[in-house]
């Protein structure tokens, strides 16, 4: 299955129903005054973000949402019905824009809602038209009519922690022994085609969530490989870990590697590249001392701190963990200082 991160929806809200024009009949009362009820409000078109779902799969196939209309208000002074509600969950981190692509809201916490089109109100009935001076309206309204348009949703998915490297790099291995998350593995380029997330529990019961993106190779920005589309889903995070297999096979130099990487990161532009970030040396249980040594000389020339680890036998994690979950909580810390600033 394709991993869904854009869509273009079309949404229609229910149009309110009709407000009803209509006069008591009773035996024995002679004009009866006005009884007309109001028409129903439309049904509005809603998303809901849920940590249960990961991808726009579910709106890339239904393609438009539709609401139902109210119903009309009827006799007696009865009140039509409400035109059902479409709600729908969307993975958090949807971005939903309008035609002209301005952002109308970011579902970017778990339980936001969102009303991407509204119902129309529903009209009134003539028994609301009554005054002491028309005792006998025959006016009553019509409904109002729902909104519609198009609407374009992208997901960025919300992570504290992006992995980025070469494809074989070990980002899969980091991941799987540091989070639940239980992604493929596997000894060949791209064994990783779509983004996936995972959690890390720290000792204070807290922690922070990791994404694992497909593989970056030379080229990736303008489209080689899977190319940098993936890219968006570690724009929001608060740190990068820039892994490096440091036993590369075909003989590519980490500071060969490292290179690669950056251009491309660089390539995608301004999000990333000033995005703080940590080299992460990994598969260091194949390397002699020697080895480690010039891999150790290359990865300390970009200035960036770096740490030495091998996903597979564990060395190295649990000082990276650290490290890393105290970049996230400052980035927190700064991030709710900028928010209560803006307010
Ligand atoms: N010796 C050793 N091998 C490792 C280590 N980490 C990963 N590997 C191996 O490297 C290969 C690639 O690992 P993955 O985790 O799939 O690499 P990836 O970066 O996710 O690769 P893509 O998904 O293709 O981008 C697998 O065969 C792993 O077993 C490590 O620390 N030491
Ligand atoms: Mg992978």
């Amino acid at each position: 299955m394709r991993f869904i991160d854009e869509v273009q929806i079309e949404v229609r809200a229910g149009n309110g129903g009709k407000g009803c024009s209509s006069f008591r009949r009773e035996k024995y009362v002679a004009k009866g005054g006005p009884d007309g009820g109001d028409g129903g409000r439309g049904g509005h078109v809603i998303f809901i973000s849920c940590v249960s779902k990961n991808t726009l799969q579910e709106l890339y196939l239904r393609k438009r949402l539709i609401a139902k209309n109210g119903q009309s208000g009827m006799g007696n002074d009865c009140h039509g019905k409400n035109g059902e509600d479409i709600t729908i969950e969307v993975p958090i981190g949807t971005m939903i824009r309008d035609e002209t692509g301005h952002l109308l809201c970011d579902l970017s916490l778990a339980g936001m809602r969102f009303t991407l089109a509204k119902g129309g109100d529903g009209g009134m009935g003539n028994a609301r038209f009554s005054t002491s001076t028309n005792r006998a309206p025959r006016y009553s309204q019509p409904g109002i009519e729902g909104e519609q348009g198009h609407r374009f949703l992208e997901l960025k998915l919300m992570a504290d922690v992006g992995l980025v490297g070469l494809p074989n790099a070990g980002k899969s291995t980091l991941l799987a022994r540091i989070s639940n998350a239980r992604p493929k593995i596997a000894d060949y380029p791209f064994t990783t085609i779509k983004p996936k997330l995972g959690q890390v529990f720290m000792d204070d019961g807290d922690g922070f969530v990791v994404a694992d993106i497909p593989g970056l190779i030379e080229g990736a920005h303008e489209g080689r490989g899977l190319g940098d589309r993936f890219l968006r889903h570690i724009e929001r995070t608060a740190v990068l870990l820039h892994m490096v297999d440091s036993a590369c096979e075909d003989g590519k130099s980490v500071a060969d590697q490292i290179a690669e990487i950056e251009t491309e990161l660089k390539g995608y532009g301004k999000t990333l590249w000033n995005k703080p970030r940590l080299l992460v040396l990994n598969k260091v249980d194949a390397l002699l001392d020697e080895e480690l040594e010039a891999a150790l000389k290359d990865a300390n020339k970009t200035g960036l701190d770096v740490a030495v680890v091998s996903a597979v036998s564990g060395q190295g994690i649990t000082p990276l963990l650290r490290h890393i979950y105290e970049r996230v909580l400052a980035d927190r810390d700064q991030r709710q200082l900028e928010a209560r600033q803006a307010l």
